[in-house]
């Protein structure tokens, strides 16, 4: 049996050629008809270039349509696509290429003297350009391109897709996803949220993360459903096309910026059928707000790029606030002691562990680090610390792990204070979130420096410009003469959380 994911969506191409699968705000309006038959070309360019299955192709461009059909290209090659995000600086694109060693590295138009140095640097052989209105090399090899049908033959463990997820050591590991965990997924999304074909999502996400990619298009291929596609949150525009579609999915962002608009109202979402929340910890006051406002009870769910999703609320049946909902079918959730590992009851706070077919493969070439993550019947620990209660509801009620998460985006604090304290004047920093009212968490850092040694806050920031993207970048840095440690010599981030609680609900001048 061929397990290539592309076959859970191919039969939509057949069977509704005419429908729109993509929409746009522009005129540019793409049919399964359309999208099947540029990716079918795209495929073929694929092979030309030499990718075979089990390349890596990495894909750094602006949103479009075209960033889909190229998705779709992989999957029929058997390459295996890996997204990055746009605001990935030099230093970081030189990771990736250096880390994945792709056969192919996709840019935009304007970063391809870059993308031509690091990918000559790094032995990849082939770049194209993608621009967001279809400019570019790749779209002009693509018009002369024949169409190819063929469909490589996979075992279910064969690799779709890696992302990057950073990690607590600083250093970015490439989640492997296979074509099961990406069809088994969407498959139990599509059904716990009765996606069908008459659905139409809203689609303002990025499209490098699992969010938008894989929980977002996913689910409308495999239902044969349609999108509209928007370049990024603009919630006046997610309002002026409510009336014409079903489903939102969003970070806890979209739901506060939302909420701001005086014209969200019952009226406003009268067509709307559900609304999603998930990457990110919803507040339980956003959810009744939304609730209040328009009558929807927003579904949060939960996931990780190694795991896709794991939990939702029900469709059905109590959307409860502050809480992530029940494991997904065919997916275990458990709550453990740290330590041990044991199982613990129902009303104790350990451990999130999660088995499934949703669960990644591994770390790309990390197999200790891998090793390290699993239990031995296993479950994967996320990190991620939660209790269920009495009625089987999860809440995720903090993290194990050192991470920052700002409008949906991870920050890992060890890879900025990495770059901090290589500055000379600096001893030691410590990176932390600070509850932040847009944001969820806004990124701060806490600054020790050598005696006598000068350095201001527009410095540091300076010095991280083009190291780290603009996202991980601190929202306010501020200098100390030590950081808080307990007994073991350990720095106790949440000490310096409470110091900094209200930072970003204070005016500018009060923080200062
Ligand atoms: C943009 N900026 C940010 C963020 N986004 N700063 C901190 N955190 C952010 N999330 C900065 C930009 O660099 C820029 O800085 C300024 O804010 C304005 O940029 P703009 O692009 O206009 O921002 P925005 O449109 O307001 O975007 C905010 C956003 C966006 C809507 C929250 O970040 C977003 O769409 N986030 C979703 C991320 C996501 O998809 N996560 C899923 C990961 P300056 O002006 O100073 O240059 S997948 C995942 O987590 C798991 C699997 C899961 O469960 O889903
Ligand atoms: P990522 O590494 O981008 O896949 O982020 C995954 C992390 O986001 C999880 O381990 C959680 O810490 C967090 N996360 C995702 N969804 C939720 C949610 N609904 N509530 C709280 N945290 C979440």
């Amino acid at each position: 049996m061929n397990h290539n994911l592309y076959l859970q969506f191919a039969n939509h191409f057949a069977r509704q050629p005419d429908k729109v699968l993509i929409d746009t705000p522009s005129a540019d309006r793409y049919r399964y008809r359309d999208v099947q038959a540029i990716s079918r070309r795209m495929a073929n360019l694929l092979r030309d270039s030499g990718v075979e299955p089990g390349d890596r192709v990495v894909v750094q461009v602006d949103k479009s349509p075209q960033v889909i059909m190229l998705y779709l290209a992989c999957l029929q090659v058997g390459a295996v696509y890996l997204p990055l995000n746009t605001a990935y600086t030099e230093a970081e694109i030189d990771y990736f290429l250096g880390d994945a060693e792709p056969r192919l590295y996709v840019c935009r138009p304007e970063d391809e003297t870059l993308a031509r140095r690091l990918a000559a640097s790094r032995g990849v052989a082939v770049v194209e350009t993608l621009g967001a209105q279809s400019e570019g090399s790749l779209m002009q090899r693509v018009a002369d391109a024949a169409e190819d049908e063929s469909i490589a033959e996979l075992a279910a463990d064969d690799l779709a897709a890696i992302l990057y997820t950073s990690g607590t050591t600083g250093r970015s590991k490439g989640a492997m996803l296979t074509h099961a965990n990406l069809a088994a997924n969407s498959q139990a999304l599509a059904r716990s949220w009765r996606f069908t074909a008459d659905d139409h999502l809203l689609h303002a996400l990025p499209i490098f993360h699992t969010h938008g990619l894989f929980v977002a298009c996913n689910i409308v291929l495999t239902v044969g459903a349609s999108m509209t596609f928007l370049p990024k949150l603009d919630p006046e525009q997610l309002l002026d096309l409510m009336p014409r579609a079903t489903v939102l999915m969003g970070v806890p962002t979209f739901y506060t910026r939302l909420l701001a608009s005086p014209r969200l109202d019952r009226q406003a979402v009268a067509n709307m059928r559900l609304f999603v929340s998930g990457s990110a910890p919803l507040l339980a006051e956003t959810h009744r707000e939304f609730r209040e406002r328009t009558g929807h009870a927003i579904l949060e769910r939960y996931g990780m790029t190694e795991t896709n999703m794991n939990t939702s609320n029900p469709y059905d049946g109590e959307r409860r606030p502050g809480t992530v909902g029940f494991a997904l079918p065919g997916s275990e959730v458990r709550i453990t002691d740290r330590e041990s590992g044991a199982a613990l009851p129902p009303g104790e706070t350990g451990a999130v562990e999660v088995r499934g077919p949703n669960v990644f493969k591994g770390y790309w070439r990390m197999p200790e680090k891998t090793a390290s993550e699993f239990r031995e019947d296993g479950f994967f620990i996320t990190g991620d610390l939660g209790v269920i209660d009495g009625d089987g509801y999860l809440s995720i009620v903090g993290r194990d792990k050192d991470l920052v998460i700002s409008g949906g985006y991870n920050v890992y604090p060890k890879e900025i204070e990495q770059w901090i304290d290589e500055l000379p004047e600096v001893v030691e920093s410590a990176v932390i979130g600070v509850a932040h009212p847009d944001l969820g968490e806004g990124v701060t850092a806490c600054v020790v420096l050598k005696p006598g040694a000068r350095l201001d806050e527009s410095q540091v920031l300076a010095a991280l410009a083009d190291k780290v993207a603009r996202y991980k970048q601190p929202k306010r840095v501020f200098f100390i003469d030590s950081l808080p440690r307990n007994v073991m010599g350990k720095v106790q981030k949440n000490a310096l959380r409470e110091r900094y609680a209200d930072l970003y609900q204070m005016t500018e001048t009060e923080a200062r």
